[in-house]
C-alpha cells in the first residue's frame, strides 16, 4: 500500500500517525496543507477541514488520527494494539482520553491572559493526574510500546518545550507519568516524529499568538 500524510508540522494529532509509521519503518509521504486557508481539494478529503488525513493508494482518504493509526495497525507490523477485545476496548478509551487532554493543553498554549491561564493549568493537571493509577511504566501497558503511547507522546512532548509546565510542582504527585513520559520522549519512533525545528516552529507559533504560558 502507498501512504500519503496530509500534515501540519507542529500538529499533535499529526504526530501520533508519524510515530506509528516510523516505529513501524513504513514508507510514507507528507504533504504539507496550509490549515488556515485550506485550498478545495484538501476540503473535498478533509470533511471537517482538520489534519491529519491518510491518503491510501492514492484514492482513499480516512481521517481521524485515532482511526488513521488503528488501521495503520492492522496492516502493517508490528502490531501495536491489544488484540483482546476488552484490553482493546480499554486502551481505545483512553487513546480518547489522550485526545481530550491534547484540547486542554491547546487552550493552555493559546490563552493570552495570564489570569485566565491559571484554572486551565489546574484543569490540565488534574486530567493528567488521572492516569497515575493507570500507567504501568515504562509504558502505557507495561514492556510493550502500544497505540495509547503514541497518542499520548505529542502531548508529552509539547509538555517538555513548555518548560513552566514541565517544571510545574504538580508533577510531584505523579511520578508514574512523569517516568513514562519521559521514556516517551525518549523514545526513538517519537524523537524522528517531528522536524529539527520544531521546538523552534512551535514556540513561534505560541510567541506570535502572544500566549501567557511563555510569561509564566
Ligand atoms: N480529532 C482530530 C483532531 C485533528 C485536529 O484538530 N487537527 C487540527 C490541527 S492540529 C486542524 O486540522 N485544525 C483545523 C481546523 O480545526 O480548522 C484528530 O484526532 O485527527
Amino acid at each position: 500500500m502507498k501512504f500519503e500524510l496530509l500534515s501540519l508540522s507542529i500538529c499533535p494529532y499529526v504526530q501520533r500517525s508519524v510515530i506509528t509509521l516510523k516505529h513501524k519503518k513504513v514508507p510514507f509521504t507528507f504533504k504539507d496543507v496550509d490549515i488556515m486557508n485550506p485550498p478545495e481539494w484538501f476540503l473535498k478529503v478533509s470533511p471537517l477541514g482538520k489534519v491529519p488525513v491518510l491518503i491510501v493508494d492514492e484514492k482513499t482518504a480516512i481521517f481521524e488520527s485515532a482511526v488513521i493509526n488503528e488501521f495503520l495497525d492492522e496492516v502493517t507490523e508490528p502490531r501495536l494494539m491489544a488484540t483482546d477485545p476488552l484490553q482493546k476496548a480499554f486502551e481505545r478509551a483512553w487513546i480518547e482520553y489522550a485526545s481530550e487532554l491534547l484540547g486542554q493543553l491547546y487552550g493552555v498554549s493559546v490563552e493570552t491572559d495570564r489570569a485566565a491561564l491559571a484554572p486551565l493549568k489546574t484543569e490540565l493537571f488534574e486530567t493528567l493526574q488521572k492516569l497515575e493509577a493507570v500507567v504501568k511504566g515504562p509504558y502505557f501497558r507495561g514492556s510493550t510500546f502500544s497505540l495509547v503511547d503514541t497518542s499520548f507522546a505529542p502531548l508529552f512532548v509539547r509538555l517538555e518545550i513548555l518548560g513552566a509546565l514541565w517544571a510545574d510542582s504538580a508533577w510531584a504527585q505523579m511520578p508514574k507519568v512523569r517516568k513514562w513520559a519521559e521514556s516517551l520522549i525518549a523514545f526513538p519512533a517519537v524523537r524522528d516524529s517531528v522536524t529539527a525545528t520544531f521546538k523552534q516552529d512551535y514556540l513561534g507559533y505560541l510567541k506570535k499568538n502572544e500566549s501567557a504560558i511563555l510569561a509564566v
